[in-house]
């Protein structure tokens, strides 16, 4: 019997997670669920970050050494971040757009606002410690944070992935200018290690449908109650209406425009990465999904794929940063606050930071959702209104920051001619032949 597509098998692995998850809250095996099931979810997600970073390096090093000068890499580079940006203030003033036309927090009632505020005000007040810590840095903390003091040090802290990236593209450009003798085995390593690299990926992803069945069983039976989500109804739907403007009208839109791709083309190739993105919450653990799928079935160069698509994972996070504007002027309203104009286009660059500054692993665009709401004036420990429904929605989010990074690297690979027509081989039989 002909192998199911990839996709069909992590969509299998989702359905079956979702449908034993629901089974075991019925028949009170939660305790097994999260004993016996859980933990290969999370040695499936810690496999895949485990080859993040060996991939980043050797791919990077690879695509940073084959752009033999280094004009190109800045051209290359500008172009990535200045399409990043864009795409990223796009989807704050959708948010906006949508939280000010359904204006979710102006039903919320009195109570479920107040037991709200309760139940969570613990949570929120872990996250808000962590953000403000965050905070306290000065202007160009950002610009310090990029030049590790020790690259091990970097490596083993993922969620800083931009570290070892800065290091990385310093090496590279080091490899440029020395004697190409001297280079050239130096690079032939590298190009080894990426091709055991992908190999790898190529196993670990044998494993994505039982993966993705034991996360989705596990988040089943850990849902919080539904009635939480009847209340905070409108503020999911309005995070999930602009997630899925961006996804499935942006995007799509962009790829025919600027990469002469159409949808079909462009979802059939990056939707294993979508779905692992929706399965783990996490763009650093789906980075090397998403690097093989732009590569393999998109038809992105390694050059541009081993650039873009790392630091996307990292600052480019157009879904987290259009559900920090949602939730920002939804806690605003639930607070009976009407903010003023300038407030929300002050929103839109706070959100930007924001979401550049999000670690690209589970929940960390709510704990820098704390930056959003101080500057924009509104009270911090509102974030208890919309914890107990942030998991599922940082689900959808990440689907988003990675379709969007998806999107960025065909542009910028049509832009300077490295968008290729992808090899015929279909990505399953590829991960079969593993
Ligand atoms: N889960 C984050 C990511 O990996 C996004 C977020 O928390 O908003 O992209």
């Amino acid at each position: 019997m002909k192998k199911l597509a990839l996709h069909w098998q992590i969509l299998l692995g989702m359905a079956a997670g979702i449908l034993f998850g629901v089974l075991a809250s019925q028949m009170g095996w939660a305790e097994f669920v999260k004993d016996w099931i859980k933990p290969f979810g999370t040695i499936f997600i810690n496999s895949l970050k485990l080859i993040a970073i060996p991939l980043i390096v050797a791919s990077l090093i690879k695509g940073v050494t084959d752009l033999k000068d280094i004009s190109k890499l800045s051209q290359m580079g500008g172009r990535t971040i200045v399409i990043y940006i864009a795409t990223t203030v796009l989807a704050i003033v959708i948010g906006l757009l949508i939280v000010n036309l359904i204006g979710p927090g102006r039903g919320l009632d009195a109570s479920t606002r107040d037991s709200l505020l309760n139940d969570y005000a613990a949570d929120a007040g872990a996250r808000i410690t962590a953000a403000s810590a965050q905070r306290e840095s000065g202007p160009l903390q950002a610009l310090v944070d990029l030049v590790p003091e020790n690259i091990v040090g970097a490596a083993s802290n993922n969620g800083n992935m931009l570290q070892v990236i800065f290091f990385v593209i310093c090496f590279g450009i080091g490899l440029i200018l020395i004697d190409p003798k001297k280079a050239q085995p130096v690079k032939d390593f590298f190009d080894g290690v990426n091709e055991v690299v992908l190999k790898l990926i190529d196993l670990i992803m044998i494993a994505a449908p039982y993966g993705v069945f034991a996360l989705l069983a596990a988040l089943v039976v850990e849902a919080p109650s539904t009635d939480l989500f009847l209340a905070l109804f409108y503020y999911s739907l309005c995070v999930l209406a602009g997630l899925a403007i961006m996804i499935f009208i942006v995007y799509p839109t962009l790829v025919k425009v600027f990469a002469g791709r159409g949808p079909a083309f462009f979802f059939r190739g990056i939707s294993p990465a979508q779905l692992l993105a929706f399965s783990t919450s996490s763009s650093a653990a789906t980075l090397p999904v998403t690097m093989e799928r732009v590569e393999e079935h998109l038809g992105v160069d390694e050059e541009v794929t081993s650039f873009v698509l790392p630091i996307g994972a990292t600052i480019n996070m157009d879904g987290t940063s259009l559900y920090q504007a949602v939730a920002a002027v939804f806690i605003a309203q639930a607070y009976g606050m009407d903010l003023s104009l300038m407030t929300q286009l002050g929103i839109i660059t706070t959100a930007l930071a924001a979401s550049i500054g999000s670690a690209a692993v589970p929940g960390a665009g709510m704990v820098m959702l704390v930056i959003v709401l101080g500057q924009a004036g509104i009270p911090e420990a509102g974030l208890a209104l919309i914890f107990a429904v942030d998991r599922p929605l940082d689900m959808c989010r990440t689907v988003a920051n990675v379709t969007g990074d998806a999107t960025v690297a065909m542009i910028v690979a049509k832009s300077v001619d490295k968008l290729n027509d992808p090899e015929e081989r279909r990505l399953d039989d590829h991960y079969v032949a593993a």
